[in-house]
C-alpha cells in the first residue's frame, strides 16, 4: 500500500497594516476548517502570514518594528490556531517574523504536528531585497534590514509519515535549496511566500512573475523527486500587487492543484509519497549518477566563481 498524505495550501488575500493578528487568525481558522473538511492532514500558510508584508516600509529605529514580530510561538494571538488544529488533528506550517529572546530577528516558519506539538522551526536562508531605504523605489523590500539569514540551513524531518523540508519564498528560487534537502531524501517541501508582481530593479521581469514562480518549484520538485506545497499571499496589499498562484506540485514536476483566485483560498491534493521514488531511484538516482567531484565550485566562497570563470585556456 502506498504512503499518502493529504495536504492543503492555504492562500491568504491581502492583510492590511492595521488588521489585528486575531482577525488574520480568524481567517486562517476558516481556511483550516475548509481544508479539514476536504481531508487535509497538513495545511501550509504563507510567509509572514500574521501581518501585512511590513518589509515594504522603512522603520527607524529597528526596535519600532517589534510589533510585527512574535516573541513566542504560540503566543496569545496564535494559540487558538494551535488549539483548533490539534482538536481537528490537522498539522500546519506557519510563516511569521521571529524575535528571539537574545534579540535575533528571523523570517521563520514553524511546523506543527497533528497533535499540536512543534516538529521544527525553519529560518529563511536566502534573504532578498536591500539593507537601506532606497527612495527611488515605489515600495521598499527591506528584508535585509529586518532579518538575519537563518544560520541552520535546510533540514529534513520525519513527520506526517514523510520526510519533510521547509523553505521560505526567495529560498524557492535557488536550486541549492532543493538539492540540499534532496540529498537528505526529502519527499515533501513546504513553502510560504509573498511575491510582489512588480520588481523595481528590472520591471521586464514583471510579466514573467507567475511563470518564474512555478518554473523554479516545478524544476526543484522534478530534479529532486519531491512534492512541493507552496502558499502565497495574493491580491493588492497596501497598494502592492502580490502574486497568488499557490500550488501543489508533484515529483513529476506537474502542478496538480492551483489557486484560482488572489484571495483567501484553499487548494488540496493527496500526495502519494512513494511517487518520489520513481524519480529518486531512476533518472535522479543520486548515488549512481551525480558527479560531486566536479561540482566543487558550487560550494566555493562567494566571489570565487567569477574568478574561476575568467581563467581561460589562453
Ligand atoms: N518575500 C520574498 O522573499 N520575496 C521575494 C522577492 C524577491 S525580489 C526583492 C521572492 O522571491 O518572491
Amino acid at each position: 500500500m502506498s504512503r499518502r498524505v493529504t495536504v492543503a495550501a492555504a492562500q491568504l488575500g491581502p492583510v492590511g497594516r492595521t488588521e489585528p493578528r486575531r482577525a488574520v487568525v480568524d481567517r486562517m481558522l476558516a481556511l483550516l476548517h475548509d481544508a479539514h473538511r476536504r481531508g487535509a492532514q497538513l495545511v501550509v500558510y504563507p510567509e509572514l502570514a500574521l501581518t501585512t508584508f511590513f518589509p515594504r516600509w522603512w522603520t527607524e529605529p529597528l526596535a519600532d518594528a517589534d510589533r510585527w514580530f512574535e516573541t513566542e510561538m504560540p503566543g496569545p494571538a496564535t494559540k487558538p490556531l494551535f488549539e483548533q488544529a490539534a482538536s481537528l488533528g490537522v498539522g500546519f506550517y506557519l510563516g511569521y517574523a521571529e524575535l528571539t529572546p537574545d534579540g535575533h530577528r528571523y523570517n521563520s516558519a514553524v511546523l506543527v504536528a497533528r497533535d499540536g506539538s512543534k516538529v521544527a522551526t525553519f529560518r529563511k536562508v536566502h534573504i532578498p531585497g536591500h539593507e537601506h531605504y532606497e527612495p527611488w523605489r515605489p515600495f521598499q523590500h527591506l528584508e535585509r534590514y529586518y532579518f538575519e539569514p537563518g544560520p541552520d540551513g535546510f533540514g529534513v524531518w520525519e513527520a506526517f509519515g514523510a520526510r519533510i523540508g521547509m523553505m521560505i519564498c526567495y529560498d524557492r528560487r535557488w536550486p541549492e535549496t532543493y538539492r540540499v534537502m534532496g540529498l537528505q531524501g526529502v519527499e515533501l517541501i513546504l513553502c510560504g511566500y509573498n511575491t510582489p508582481v512588480h520588481y523595481p530593479p528590472d520591471p521586464s521581469q514583471d510579466a514573467l512573475a507567475s511563470f518564474h514562480n512555478h518554473l523554479v518549484m516545478q524544476a526543484g520538485a522534478y530534479q529532486n523527486g519531491t512534492w512541493v506545497v507552496a502558499a502565497g499571499k495574493g491580491g493588492v496589499e497596501e497598494g502592492v500587487d502580490a502574486l497568488a498562484q499557490s500550488a501543489i506540485i508533484a515529483p513529476s514536476g506537474q502542478v496538480v492543484a492551483q489557486a484560482l483566485t488572489t484571495g483567501d483560498e484553499v487548494v488540496v491534493a493527496e500526495c502519494d509519497l512513494d511517487w518520489c521514488d520513481r524519480y529518486k531511484q531512476t533518472l535522479f538516482d543520486f548515488s549512481r549518477y551525480r558527479r560531486p567531484e566536479v561540482y566543487g565550485i558550487i560550494c566555493a566562497p562567494r566571489g570565487a566563481q567569477a574568478a574561476a570563470g575568467q581563467a581561460g585556456d589562453g
